[in-house]
């Protein structure tokens, strides 16, 4: 066993120079080769260190999924930088936090993403500079002007594993989202576990339709293919019916998915007469794949799909064994060289089997902390360094963990996590409302859809909620926006105040 790379990045550049014309990303039908996405990392490096880029800073990444995403992502590693990863769905409450947090000094977007970054940037003062990667990059570096200015000159990126690779945001259950601290050696050690679980080789190629901005599709996908000199079909975003097309006409060897592409792909089946041949692996997770999902995906794609659990500051925990049962409800086993167990969600005591309590788990990939967030930091593990992870559930006698909810408050839609909060806090800005309350209600699609319950301010005239949304669509990403509102006098509250969200899930769910 060669011994682990110091980072992705250190891997990806050892195979472009051990396999140069080995494909590595195809997008829009255009295959880069290891060597090609190299050089084109190497120049953005280049031109990013000339412009002033140094060891440690943060550079955000803000834009849609492409080979640019991924010539900045190991560019910026390649100087030894720290990627902050930001959802392009975001918009000014969420990109002013962020960029704010983690102290952004330059940020990489696109032009659809342009006007949005030009609301906040004034406030940011740590920002100096911006990279467009398309359209006529007006009062920015343009991507174009880095790979012409950037030389092509490489060098061992300035880099060790304890080193900090990326920081992912996740939303946090009191004020604002917290940065999550990942290393290269937490990236590499889970990558390594993930890969030798599900016997990914430098032969697969991976169908890949997950957003690059989260731990799923970058640190599972991308790390994955990096680490081995495999590689990837890329797409811009997930479309089902192209995706069912690719499945039948030019079959990839794996496929990773939230609940919701699964579901979307059923659908698909069921409306056509022909079937995709198996291919080697379907992988879900970042939600709950329901039984019935994984049993009506076995009975039309021939195959069961594997489900797995991970999280932003874990990156991946528990999986369902490649050979060997995969049984439906379950999130399997920890990964090799990892660890889980079942505590009392009170004393934090392990649990026997068969006990509902809260997940946690250690090993070498958990995260190095909150990003300047040393209270928070301290609160998520215990002594001996397990993490909590938040999710309730049980190990039965056999060893496969089953998720049975969340200890914190959290929707999950279509794979994006979304906390009630957050969405309280901005409708509560609107001058009509007095009181929010904002839970999941099952949505056969996404998963939870996200419902909001208002007392509306009797001065002022009610407002509609069409409205209402529109205002949440301005300020938060476009999946946190309420899909349902309903208006009361006032809200359930138990003794102590604390609105009874369980009363109004089952009133409105029902
Ligand atoms: C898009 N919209 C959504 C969602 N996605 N609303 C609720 N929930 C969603 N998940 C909204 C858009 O804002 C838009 O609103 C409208 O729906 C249509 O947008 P569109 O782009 O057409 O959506 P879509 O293509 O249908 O997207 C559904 C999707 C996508 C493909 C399931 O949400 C997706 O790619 N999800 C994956 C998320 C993911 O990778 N999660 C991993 C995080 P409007 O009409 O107002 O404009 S967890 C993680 O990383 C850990 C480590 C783990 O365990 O994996
Ligand atoms: P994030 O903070 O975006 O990384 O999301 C991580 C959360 O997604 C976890 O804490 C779980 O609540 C949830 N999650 C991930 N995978 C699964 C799964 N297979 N089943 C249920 N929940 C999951």
């Amino acid at each position: 066993m060669p011994a682990a790379p110091q980072s992705i990045a250190h891997a990806f550049l050892g195979w472009s120079e051990r396999m140069p014309d080995a494909p590595c990303i195809r997008f829009d039908r255009q295959w880069w080769n290891y060597a090609t996405l190299a050089e084109a990392a190497t120049r953005v490096a280049n031109a990013l260190r000339d412009w002033g880029l140094r060891r440690g800073d943060r550079v955000a990444l803000y834009l849609e999924n492409s080979p640019q995403f991924l010539a900045c992502y190991l560019g910026v590693h390649f100087i030894g930088g720290v990627v902050v990863l930001v959802n392009t769905q975001y918009r000014q409450v969420e990109l002013r936090h962020i960029l704010a947090d983690s102290g952004v000094r330059l940020c990489i977007t696109d032009a659809e993403r342009r006007p949005a970054l030009t609301h906040v940037q004034a406030e940011l003062t740590d920002l100096t500079g911006i990279v467009q990667v398309d359209g006529i990059a007006q009062d920015a570096l343009s991507y174009a002007d880095l790979l012409r200015q950037g030389s092509p000159t490489r060098a061992d990126p300035p880099i060790s594993s304890d080193d900090l690779a990326l920081i992912g945001y996740t939303s946090g259950t009191t004020g604002r989202s917290k940065g999550a601290m990942l290393s290269h050696g937490n990236l590499v050690a889970n990558s390594s576990a993930v890969t030798a679980a599900w016997r990914w080789t430098a032969a697969d190629r991976l169908l890949l339709t997950l957003p690059l901005f989260h731990i799923h599709g970058l640190g599972v996908g991308i790390h994955g293919t990096f680490l081995l000199g495999a590689s990837a079909d890329l797409r811009r975003r997930f479309e089902a019916g192209e995706v069912y097309a690719a499945l039948c006409d030019d079959p990839p060897t794996m496929f990773f998915g939230v609940p919701t592409m699964y579901t979307r792909l059923i659908a698909k089946a069921k409306q056509q007469q022909r079937r995709p041949a198996p291919i080697r692996l379907y992988v879900s997770g970042s939600a709950p794949l329901s039984a019935q999902t994984f049993a009506e995906f076995q009975a039309l794609f021939g195959q069961p799909i594997l489900e797995r659990y991970g999280m932003t500051e874990t990156v991946m925990n528990l999986t369902n064994p490649y050979d060997g049962e995969r049984r439906p409800g379950t999130v399997g086993r920890p990964f090799p060289g990892q660890e889980a167990r079942i505590v009392d969600v009170r004393t934090r005591q392990p649990l026997p089997d068969g006990e509902i309590g809260e997940i946690q788990v250690r090993g070498p990939n958990v995260f190095k902390g909150y990003w300047k967030q040393p209270a928070a930091t301290v609160e998520s593990f215990d002594a001996d360094g397990w993490f909590h992870t938040g999710d309730l559930g049980w190990r039965s006698a056999d060893g496969y963990f089953t998720i049975t909810g969340r200890a914190r408050e959290l929707i999950i839609s279509g794979g994006y996590n979304i906390y009630p909060r957050e969405v309280e806090e901005t409708l509560l800005t609107h001058p009509a409302v007095v009181e929010a309350a904002v839970f999941g209600l099952p949505d056969a699609d996404l998963g939870e859809q996200v419902v909001a319950v208002l007392v509306p301010s009797s001065a002022a005239k009610p407002p509609g909620a069409e409205e209402l949304i529109v205002f949440c669509r301005e300020q938060l990403a476009a999946y946190k926006k309420p899909r349902q509102i309903f208006f009361r006098d006032t809200l359930p509250r138990n003794a102590l105040g604390k609105v009874q969200k369980h009363v109004l899930k089952e009133e409105y769910g029902a």
